[in-house]
């Protein structure tokens, strides 16, 4: 009887272990990337006004002192994901860099958590 208790305990820390794991999602997506502050007015609208918002937000306008401060998330299928600290780091380097004026699609590859993503990777799709 002590050997099955200890076993189901084995089983109740193995449960808890995989939930935590699946709480960060390895995930690669290709959106366009846009600040948290001007992408707040389009996150309810329909995914193809919201897309078309994405993609019409430009470069010039990422960068401007409160869009930086503001952060930046990913727009792909309907979903808006918020990057993390290094992901907007990342991202503001991205703009920086980019010939593009606007229509500026990302792929970003990390960990989903919490309906934020961990930025690992961060490159400028096409
Ligand atoms: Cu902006």
């Amino acid at each position: 009887m002590k050997k099955l208790a200890i076993l189901w305990i084995g089983l109740a820390v193995l449960a808890v272990t995989a939930s935590s794991a699946l709480a960060h999602e390895k995930v690669k997506l290709t959106g366009y990337v846009v600040d948290v502050m001007c992408f707040a007015e389009h996150v309810s609208a329909a995914p193809e006004a919201a897309t078309k918002a994405a993609a019409e937000h430009t470069k010039e306008c990422a960068l401007m002192a409160e869009c930086v401060k503001s952060g930046y998330g990913i727009y792909v299928d309907g979903k808006w994901y918020p990057f993390d600290a290094k992901g907007n780091a990342l991202t503001k380097a991205l703009f920086e860099k980019t010939s593009k004026k606007d229509h500026i699609k990302m792929i970003v590859e990390g960990m989903k958590h919490d309906g934020k993503i961990l930025v690992e990777k961060l490159t400028e799709a096409e």
